[in-house]
């Protein structure tokens, strides 16, 4: 039967499938199609058109021209791309895609699409539609799945035919069939660039951020990773000639951020020549801005000429510290006992000396963790400068932390939707603890309410700024009568936002009440401070802290630059914290507040800061809400 309709090929898309995100999941579909194209020299384009990656739902076409394209081609290959983000939306659309279109090939990868035995089957039980799952890396796998179903004139797709292709599970004749694990590539660099062979040409322009892959693997098994197959292995690179024109083009299509997809960018030697590549093409077309990482564990010489490299190119506002924990137990526990904790201190004591603000990320939610432990990780984090942004752990289905034997082992208990919930060493009530801890961390230290007195309280008077943000939490929990605006603060504005899953908080108009007159609620700190810690503060003391406390905050009609006179020298106190990597154990060595003599200090701020007092942006690694000014330091 030779008629158009065989000759014609089966029509391939890649569908990137989003919502309102900040960026898309779109790598890893053009690496399978620019693969795919290259493939035996072509001879899958010979069999299938292979279309570009198409962006659909909120900044692309709308899902109804997706829908569209199915039906207008008979029984095409449909790609999805998995992730925790888009993997229920993904699903969905599949889901409508064989509806309409039953002849439809349905081909799931990426890492959300479940390894474990088991698992992979239950995911194709529970997914009907879903006709194929790649596991782990898939350029080669996708070619082969494509060549082994090569369209056969006359002849109905037999997916039985996959069984010579490793690394997937598929639905054979009602049941399910999973070939042997694949092994990844050893020379990555067959794999051509899908930015460089125009992947994603039809929409690559003024994306707000952009993936670079520099290499692949990770030496470390941390339990919580979901990085599949990727961790506990070599690292196989790219050569930087590639990466480098990767850049360019990335550059000249003026992309914001380029995010590097790294488990350890700054490990190797090439990493140096690629920062400098990085530079260079900021220099001669104003892009990228930024670059973000996850850096190196080691605290290395590669890591910190990177750093350097980085910062002094104006690409790198914050370094980002993967600490997650510096618990023994926990990181026993979780697998990370490899990375050493003296490590990141090198590390933040380089970028300290370097004069980069730094942010970690923390986790909450990890077996072996308990509250004290938890507070102990934000103390570090407060004592060595360092702004938090804690991430509750979930259960992602390729991580170890998904294996039964673990769960077991650990007591893991999750929620519906994932979330580490309780474990054999926190309690699901321990838990809504750390999040309140947390949220009250992130409005007093990280958006500045009480930073500066919180330093002040822990260097000249001994007491550590997390104890005490617990002990007020307690008391205002436990309705202390003296804490009227405290407990306002914790109930109308800490606690109505949405702290639950995501430890974000915003605050519209209910928080005026605090920002209208912010010196009251610093006055009843500071008398809360005397009366539980036995401490005395003079009222010279107390003012000059309020006024700079309340100086760094936005206030509604402040005209900026705004500059206030004190009773002591802020700013000089202020320094000798800015100089030292860490403040623990500085007492001794501190010119103390009521020391120095009188001082100024200046507080800069854009016209939309100035405005009103409202925050309504969730927390990044480099929120703004304290204003810029002599004694800010992150
Ligand atoms: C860039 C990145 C981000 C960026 C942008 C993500 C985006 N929207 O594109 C940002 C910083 C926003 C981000 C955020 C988060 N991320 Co992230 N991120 C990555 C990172 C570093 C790179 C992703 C990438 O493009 N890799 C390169 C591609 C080529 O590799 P790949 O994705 O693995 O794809 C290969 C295979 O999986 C497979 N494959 C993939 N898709 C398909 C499809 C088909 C049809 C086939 C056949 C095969 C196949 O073949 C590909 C090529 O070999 C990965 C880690 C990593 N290096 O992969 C984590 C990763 C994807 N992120 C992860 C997580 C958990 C998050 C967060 C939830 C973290 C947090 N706690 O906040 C957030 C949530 C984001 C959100 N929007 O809600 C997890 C995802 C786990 C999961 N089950 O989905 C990863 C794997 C990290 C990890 N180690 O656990 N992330
Ligand atoms: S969390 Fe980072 S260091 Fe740990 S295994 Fe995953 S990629 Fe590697």
């Amino acid at each position: 039967m030779s008629n158009i309709k065989s000759e014609r090929k089966v029509v391939v898309l890649p569908l990137v499938l989003e919502r309102k995100l900040p960026a898309l999941p779109y790598l890893a579909l053009g690496m399978l199609t620019a693969y795919a194209r290259s493939y035996k020299d072509g001879v899958l384009e010979d069999l299938y058109d292979i279309n570009r990656v198409i962006v659909a739902g909120h900044t692309g076409a709308p899902l109804k021209t997706v829908y569209g394209k199915v039906t207008e081609s008979p029984n095409p290959v449909c790609l999805f791309s998995s992730y925790v983000w888009n993997h229920a939306l993904n699903i969905k659309a599949a889901k409508h895609i064989k509806a309409i279109s039953p002849g439809s090939l349905i081909v799931f990868g990426g890492p959300h699409v479940p390894k474990y035995q088991g698992e992979t089957e239950s995911f194709l039980r529970e997914n009907s539609f879903v006709d194929v799952a790649v596991i782990g890396e898939g350029e080669l796998a996708l070619a082969e799945i494509l060549e082994t179903l090569a369209p056969t004139p006359g002849r109905k797709r037999n997916l039985n035919a996959l069984e010579g292709v490793t690394g997937i599970a598929y639905r054979s004749d009602g049941d399910f069939k999973r070939t042997p694990e694949r092994q990844r590539l050893t020379d990555i660099n067959v794999l051509p660039s899908p930015y460089i062979t125009g992947e994603f040409e039809p929409w690559f322009e003024d994306l707000p951020s952009t993936i670079l892959e520099t290499n692949r693997g990770c030496p470390y098994g941390c339990t919580y990773c979901d990085w599949g197959s990727a961790t506990l292995s070599k690292v196989t690179k790219f050569v930087p000639e590639r990466v480098v024109k990767e850049i360019e083009y990335i550059a000249e299509k003026r992309s914001e951020t380029i995010f590097i997809a790294d488990a350890n960018f700054g490990m190797l030697e090439q990493d140096i020549e690629i920062a400098k590549a990085l530079v260079d093409a900021r220099q001669r077309t104003g892009y990228p801005l930024r670059v973000a990482t996850n850096f190196a564990k080691n605290g290395g010489r590669r890591l910190m000429a990177v750093i350097k490299i980085l910062h002094e190119g104006g690409l790198l506002p914050t370094g980002i510290i993967a600490l997650q924990t510096t618990d023994r137990d926990v990181l026993k526990a979780i697998a990370r006992d490899n990375i050493k904790t003296e490590a990141y201190e090198k590390m933040m004591t380089y970028f300290n000396s370097e004069n980069i603000p730094m942010a970690s990320d923390l986790m909450v939610g990890l077996p072996g963790q308990t509250v004290d432990s938890f507070a102990n990780d934000l103390q570090f984090c407060f004592d060595w400068k360092v702004a938090a942004n804690a991430n509750y752990t979930s259960m992602m289905p390729n991580a170890p932390m998904a294996e039964v034997s673990y769960r077991e082992q650990y007591q893991i208990l999750a929620t519906d939707d994932d979330m580490v919930q309780s474990t054999s060493s926190f309690s699901s009530e321990d838990m809504q603890t750390m999040k309140l801890i947390y949220i009250s961390y992130l409005f007093h230290v990280r958006y500045g309410v009480l930073k500066y007195i919180l330093y002040f309280l822990q260097i000249d008077h001994q007491v550590p700024a997390i104890a005490f943000l617990r002990r007020w939490l307690d008391s205002v929990l436990s309705n202390d009568p003296s804490l009227t605006i405290s407990s306002r603060v914790l109930n109308e504005v800490i606690q109505s936002g949405n702290y639950r899953d995501w430890a974000s908080i915003a605050w519209s108009e209910n928080a005026n009440f605090l920002f209208e007159n912010p010196e009251a609620y610093y006055e009843e700190i500071m008398r809360f401070a005397e009366r539980e810690y036995g401490i005395e503060l003079t009222d010279p003391v107390i003012r000059s802290l309020t006024q700079a406390q309340q100086a760094t905050m936005p206030r509604a009609g402040r005209k900026y630059p705004y500059e206030i006179s004190l009773e002591y020298d802020i700013v000089s106190y202020i320094k000798q914290i800015k100089d030292v990597p860490s403040v623990d154990g500085m007492n001794g060595h501190i010119r103390h507040l009521a020391q120095w003599d009188e001082g100024r200090l200046t507080v800069v701020a854009d016209a939309a800061q100035i405005e009103n007092t409202v925050f309504d942006e969730g927390p990044s690694h480099a929120d703004a809400w304290e204003l810029a000014s002599e004694i800010r330091f992150y």
